[in-house]
């Protein structure tokens, strides 16, 4: 089995120290941090969801599985980082209300920061309330919402409306992602941007900061 299977199968079995060391080898055996990033870590995290789908792992599971992602993502970041870039601007991350999910919202940051971004995490479960307050506060260029589930993306277009309504919307533009949100639904929510990954997300995120504010 090569290093790549062993980060694999170490954060599907939520082996944290054996995820870590994995990646640790795997680096200084030149691996490419963004390959290991997408062919080993983020596909193990797909695994655990299908069997979580097939009952063929629990919630526990899911749980210490996520854990070793993240402490697996915490030996890569500095790999991912690019040193010496220029800032480009400033992103407010946030997950939504009701949604734990942090992991791809954390990689979506790790990427912006790559990219040049100024990044404040509001962390999970953001109100549209904090959102509102954080903005007037921060005055970033781009608010960036992840959703992993088909109820809490409901809360992206509630948020926009917040910030509508708080006469700020035109100042932001709002960039959403996670698993179950699409192009489509960007649009129909009226967000500017959306992206299907961590890495468009800070090439459009980009690319945007010079253009007018239209949507997605
Ligand atoms: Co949850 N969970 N989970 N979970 N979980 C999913 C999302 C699920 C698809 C699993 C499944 O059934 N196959 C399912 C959702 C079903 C649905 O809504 N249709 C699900 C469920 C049901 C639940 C619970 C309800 C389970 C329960 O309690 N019975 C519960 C809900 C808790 C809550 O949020 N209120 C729950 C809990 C959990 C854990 C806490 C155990 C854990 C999260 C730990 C954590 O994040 N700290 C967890 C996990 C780990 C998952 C899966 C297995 C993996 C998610 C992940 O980290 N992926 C997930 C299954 C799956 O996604 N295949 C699942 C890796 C990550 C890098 O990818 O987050 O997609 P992702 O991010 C990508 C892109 O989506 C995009 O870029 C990222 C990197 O490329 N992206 C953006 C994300 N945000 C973006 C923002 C952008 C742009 C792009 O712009 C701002």
């Amino acid at each position: 089995m090569g290093v790549m299977d062993d980060i694999h199968s170490a954060v599907v079995s939520g082996d944290m120290a054996g995820a870590k060391s994995a990646v640790e080898r795997a680096l200084a055996d030149g691996a490419n941090p963004t390959e290991l990033l997408n062919s080993a870590l983020i596909s193990a995290m797909t695994e655990v969801g299908k069997r979580f789908e097939h009952k063929d792992l629990f919630l526990p599971e899911m749980l210490i599985a996520a854990r070793a992602m993240k402490g697996a993502l915490a030996v890569l970041e500095p790999h991912l980082q690019v040193a010496d870039v220029q800032p480009v601007g400033r992103i407010l991350l946030a997950t939504v209300s009701g949604d734990m999910h942090d992991i791809g919202k954390n990689v979506v940051g790790i990427m912006m920061e790559g990219a040049g971004f100024e990044v404040i995490d509001l962390g999970v479960d953001v109100a549209p309330e904090r959102i509102v307050a954080m903005v007037k506060e921060y005055k970033p260029d781009l608010v960036g919402l992840s959703a992993l589930l088909t109820t809490t993306i409901q809360m992206m277009p509630i948020i926009i409306e917040a910030l509508n309504e708080a006469g700020i919307r035109e100042r932001v533009k709002v960039i959403v992602g996670g698993a179950p949100v699409t192009q489509e639904y960007a649009k129909s929510i009226g967000a500017d941007l959306y992206a299907p990954d961590a890495a468009s997300a800070a090439r459009v995120s980009v690319e945007s900061l010079g253009e007018q504010h239209t949507t997605a």
